[in-house]
């Protein structure tokens, strides 16, 4: 381990105590960067480490909300805005029990590179609550939403900051949110992405990330002498960002076989293609476990109460649930299976031990950052979109969409081939994001 990249690991442990997602980020990152960091002492003169693991700003702030049965509720809110040297925070936002600094930190920390990564002008920014949508009624959603927007609004702007989406924040809370911003803002803009079509949103969004991430598997694939068509794939959860990469694979032809959800997994060996997937949906919408019911209605699939999908032999794997889902007895599981690659959909899926011994069992291994940066890419063109006062049509926004995730599959893989390390698209990336973000920070000075 180099001295150079561990000593800003320790001030970021030191500094962030029991954070161990936003440890886990820092310490990805840093390590492959650390090429970069010798060949340029001047980055380290500028104290540019120390301030990229910094955030800009934090605000933590109170949402006050009042349930259905009339009683106060009290949740915390969070906006993370971490480096805008390139352009405007941009980055989602969580709702979910189990939001705290740490995990909206690890998003925000990610958000820079990967958006750096899209090519596009955005900053790196992430915000939530640990707020529980499940079992929350529509007024609660709206009310809670209304909440949390009463004090982000302030915080928030076109050239500014601009939340969108994640776990817990689709389409509903999104138009709750920009209708709130709206109101107590008294302005049309892009401060929020995700918006529905009717209303300023872009043609294509919802199924932007999975899409993107398919791009980018192919590119994987292609890269070595493979293709999608007739692979058997493995995903895990049935999230926003699960059905549009099942439904992108689909269409390439590739099988899936096998998805999970909350209550376990489920083994489909005839393939989750067609009508199955919009009956996924459905179950998805009904705001239900998905597993047991879809396994009641295609008696040929088998359901794991219980278990993750990684046992299942396929040859990609890509999981789309949420952060440290694969750790490392799953990735050996992978290997054992004799897969050949493994794509993140989801933010931060694998832990380091399991990247470790995917990489170095010979997997080819494609990192979020760069998989799933079609959302946020497709966010900002939404917000082109907006600020040009216009709407541009499906078919743009999809081959939009495709040229980016091929040139952040290419610059990945040719970063890491700059630094002499082979087809390594996990340093490729964290290197080629960094590259960008740090001209960006040296040619503006110490701020
Ligand atoms: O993790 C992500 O990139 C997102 N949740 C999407 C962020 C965005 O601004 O669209």
């Amino acid at each position: 381990m180099s001295s150079i990249v561990q000593q800003y690991i320790d001030i970021a442990k030191k500094r962030n105590p029991g954070e161990s997602e936003f440890h886990q980020t820092v310490e990805e990152v840093l390590h492959s960067i650390e090429p970069v960091l010798e060949k340029h002492p001047e980055y380290i003169k500028a104290g540019l480490i120390e301030r990229l693991i910094e955030p800009e700003r934090a605000i933590i702030f109170r949402v006050t909300w009042v349930d259905d049965a009339g009683k106060v509720q009290v949740n915390r809110g969070y906006r993370y805005q971490f480096n805008s040297a390139i352009g405007p925070y941009k980055g989602g936002t969580r709702f979910a029990p189990n939001v705290n600094p740490s995990i909206i930190k690890f998003l925000g920390f990610e958000q820079i590179f990967k958006n750096a990564l899209t090519g596009l002008p955005i900053g790196g920014g992430k915000g939530g609550a640990d707020f529980d949508p499940n079992g929350k009624s529509d007024g609660e959603i709206m009310r809670f939403c209304q909440a949390y927007m009463t004090e982000l609004y302030r915080h928030i702007g076109p050239q500014t900051d601009s939340p969108a989406g994640d776990l817990g924040v689709g389409a509903r809370e999104i138009g709750y949110l920009f209708g709130q911003y709206k109101r107590i803002a008294n302005m049309y803009n892009e401060s929020v992405t995700g918006k529905a079509v009717v209303y300023g949103g872009l043609n294509g969004r919802t199924e932007a990330t999975g899409y993107g991430i398919v791009y980018f598997a192919n590119c994987m694939l292609e890269a070595n002498n493979e293709k999608m068509a007739g692979k058997k794939v493995v995903v895990s959860g049935f999230g926003n960002v699960t059905w549009g990469t099942v439904t992108k694979l689909d269409e390439l032809g590739a099988k899936v076989i096998a998805f999970s959800g909350p209550d376990g997994y489920i083994l489909d060996e005839a393939g989750v293609t067609g009508e199955k997937i919009a009956a996924l949906l459905e179950l998805r919408n009904s705001g239900k476990n998905i597993c047991a019911p879809y396994a009641e209605k295609y008696p040929e699939a088998k359901f794991f109460a219980g278990k993750k999908p990684w046992e299942v032999k396929a040859d990609l794997y890509i999981p789309c649930a949420m952060q440290n889902d694969i750790h490392l007895e799953d990735a050996k599981k992978i290997v054992a299976n004799g897969a050949k690659f493994l794509c993140e959909g989801a933010n931060m899926p694998c832990t380091n031990e399991a990247i470790d011994y995917l990489m170095s069992n010979g997997i080819i291994f494609g990192p979020c950052k760069a998989a799933n940066a079609g959302g946020v890419a497709c966010s900002c063109i939404e917000m082109g979109q907006n600020a040009g006062h216009t709407v541009f049509s499906l078919d743009q926004v999809y081959a939009q969409l495709k040229n980016i995730m091929v040139s952040i599959h290419d610059s990945s893989a040719a970063a890491a081939a700059e630094y002499g390390l082979g087809y390594n698209l996990l340093a490729g990336a964290n290197i080629a994001g960094f590259k960008k973000i740090a001209e960006a920070m040296m040619a503006q000075g110490i701020v």
